[in-house]
């Protein structure tokens, strides 16, 4: 069985997806569909690791996937389903709980923060989570991963996890006429681009978030032009006008942020926007960030509303990419229940 090169990447459906998944990882997934396989998910099993409302679930997924499309991926040419649907993934994730160490899973930041003062009521499952993460990239033995920056410990983590079972299970891989010994691939991080961490609107410190209680602190996906235009003119800033070196950033974290946003969405570096916009005040360079947003988002937000109008169809792409994602992991999942010793029929 030989490792070729497969692009995995997933966005939990917690609610509609925002600029900071759309410049952190989607961007990257439009590029590399173009070069290499890939397989997007949607990871419902992940989002339930915190409470949700069943119907709300249900329209999140469908939302999701819409957003998928509408912001450009073919689901012809990728593989495009929801987690639950392939039931490699938990039971991966279930092999990679007794391969991971508590050690390792305790050193994980994301935990500490989504558990929060109440650890001890925090689900397994959230604990988990980096388990089924790195189960849902290696089932495909996947070996490019496109993700936002606060992805990175989870990445590294899926790595030492692929290392580990190699290790532990060498001389059964081998016997499993795997010469070198190498089952799984060391999947690679894809952090790149100006905006790999997107910031809230409301806190240039803390990080645009779905699960934020405040609307005002992300633009959505779905949002129309006035919201959008509304949450630009109401975004935090100082009083300071703009630098016109990306040195006098520093220590401004809102302008920085809103300057990365803008220059993410112009495809332009940051120096390019202080070249064009340094020593205006705020409320100015507002209305020309909206100028951006609004033409790069309208029209993911339109064609993302046309999709939902009909979710039979919707139902019908993910239950083909499910299918086709099915095809990729069942043979990956018998040689992992070989090699651990698992009998199958
Ligand atoms: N603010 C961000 N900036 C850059 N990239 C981001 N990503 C998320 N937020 C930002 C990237 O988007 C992908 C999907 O993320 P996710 O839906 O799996 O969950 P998350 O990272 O936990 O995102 P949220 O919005 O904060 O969701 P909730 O609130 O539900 O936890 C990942 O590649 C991520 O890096």
């Amino acid at each position: 069985m030989q490792i070729t090169p497969r692009v995995f990447s997933g966005m939990q459906p917690t609610g509609s997806l925002h600029l900071g998944n759309y410049l952190g990882a989607m961007v990257n997934w439009i590029e590399l569909q173009k070069t290499h396989a890939c397989i997007y998910c949607v990871v419902d099993l992940h989002a339930i690791t915190v409470w949700q409302d069943p119907d709300e679930l249900r329209r999140s997924i469908r939302q999701v996937t819409a957003a998928y499309i509408a912001a450009g991926l073919d689901p012809r040419k990728n593989v495009l389903f929801n987690q639950s649907q392939v039931s490699a993934h938990a039971e991966l994730g279930w092999i990679f709980n007794c391969v991971a160490r508590l050690g390792w899973l305790n050193r994980m930041t994301q935990f500490k923060e989504k558990a929060g003062k109440d650890r001890e009521q925090a689900s397994v499952g959230l604990y988990a989570y980096p388990n089924l993460m790195a189960a849902d990239i290696l089932a495909y033995r996947a070996t490019h991963v496109p993700v936002g920056e606060d992805q990175k410990q989870h990445l590294e983590l899926a790595r030492d996890i692929a290392q580990k079972f190699n290790n532990d299970f060498k001389g059964s891989i081998v016997a499993q006429g795997i010469a070198d010994g190498v089952f799984f691939p060391q999947p690679e991080p894809v952090i790149t681009g100006p905006a790999t961490r997107v910031m809230s609107l409301r806190d240039g410190t803390k990080k645009m978030s779905k699960s934020d209680p405040s609307d005002l602190s992300r633009i959505n996906l779905s949002d129309d032009a006035d919201t959008v235009a509304r949450k630009v003119q109401k975004a935090k800033t100082d009083t300071e006008p703009l630098p016109s070196e990306t040195a006098g950033l520093e220590g401004r974290p809102e302008a920085d942020n809103l300057v990365g946003i803008y220059a993410a969405l112009a495809h332009i570096g940051k120096q390019q926007v202080l070249r064009d916009h340094g020593g205006q005040q705020f409320s100015q360079f507002k209305r020309s960030l909206v100028e951006v947003a609004v033409a790069k988002l309208g029209p993911i937000a339109a064609e993302s509303e046309r999709l939902m109008a009909d979710p039979a169809e919707i139902d019908r792409v993910l239950a083909d990419g499910a299918e086709r994602a099915r095809a990729i992991a069942r043979p990956v999942m018998e040689k992992v229940k070989d090699i651990v010793g698992l009998i199958r029929s």
